[in-house]
């Protein structure tokens, strides 16, 4: 049996409990809680601990997908969830106000992962912001010297967020095929 682990993260709201939702085999296992403070006025419910899915690929093959909270004050729990990961899906929503920003800010706190482990982004809410493209987040990467592939994704949408997995699996082994 393979078993990988990938984990989800991003700022408070872009979707990481959706997409974890939208591609789990099983129901998943989530930790929102109500929001009593800022994130409310976004959404009425925030992750604390961590959202856990499971992908099973074919019969010896496993995916466990984790997600992390957003809210910084719950960041502990991001250097306990990256222990073992294969690889990180950095997800950034375009309706923030400097999606850019955060993309460097996640770089940075996963950036002992980040040395052995490959990241792929996926940028949500397009369809409510449609500035910066995708591809303002490739020509930034590439410019830090950074080969990273960018998708725009609805986190609601399991074809979307498969191909975030599909690219990551394909990051970790190029001979992968399907
Ligand atoms: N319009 C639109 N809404 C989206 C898109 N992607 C996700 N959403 C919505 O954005 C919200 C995301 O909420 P969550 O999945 O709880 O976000 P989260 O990243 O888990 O947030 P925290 O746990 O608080 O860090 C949901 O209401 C989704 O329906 C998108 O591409 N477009
Ligand atoms: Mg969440």
């Amino acid at each position: 049996m393979i078993e990988n682990k990938i984990i989800f993260t991003g700022p408070v709201g872009v979707g990481k409990t959706t997409a974890i939702a939208a591609l789990s085999d099983d129901p998943p296992i989530q930790t929102d809680a109500s929001a009593s403070d800022m994130t409310a006025v976004r959404k009425g419910y925030t992750t604390v601990a961590m959202d856990y899915g499971v992908i099973r690929l074919d019969e010896n093959t496993k995916i466990h997908l984790y997600g992390t909270p957003g809210q910084e004050r719950f960041d502990f729990m991001w250097g306990i969830l990256s222990k073992g990961s294969m690889g990180l899906i950095l997800l950034l929503d375009n309706t923030r106000a400097n999606p850019l920003k955060d993309l460097q800010f996640f770089l940075d706190s996963f950036r002992d992962l980040l040395d052995d482990a490959p990241v792929v982004v996926g940028v949500t809410k397009l369809d409510l912001q449609n500035q910066p493209g995708v591809e303002v987040y490739q020509q930034y990467l590439a410019k830090h010297g950074l080969n990273v592939p960018v998708f725009e994704v609805d986190a609601r949408n399991e074809d979307d967020v498969k191909q975030l997995v599909m690219a990551m699996l394909y990051s970790i082994d190029p001979g992968l095929e399907g």
